[in-house]
């Protein structure tokens, strides 16, 4: 029994870290017309997110069409960071 609760407890305190950390370096999320995400982190660079929410690698350069109908040119290709962010380290 009281290690059930032990185990509820350091769950909750990893989801309200990870949530913190999310709004630190990610500055902006867009979705794109294919479903798939970019983030923009704080230095301006980007990582992609493909349809079911993994990391995803595309070519600096390459331009992206959100659902709205802007134009975004990849800047950078920070899969790593994506990876991160979606286990909650960064
Ligand atoms: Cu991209």
């Amino acid at each position: 029994m009281y290690k059930k609760f032990l185990i509820a407890g350091a769950a909750s305190v990893f989801a309200l870290s990870a949530f913190a950390s999310d709004m630190k370096n990610v500055k902006e999320s867009y979705s794109l017309k294919d479903d798939s995400t970019v983030h923009v982190f704080n230095d301006g660079k980007m990582g992609m997110e493909d349809q079911l929410g993994r990391g995803m690698l595309m070519e600096e350069g390459h331009v992206m069409e959100t659902k709205d109908g802007q134009k975004i040119v990849m800047k950078g290709n920070e899969f790593w960071r994506v990876e991160n962010y979606r286990a909650g380290y960064e």
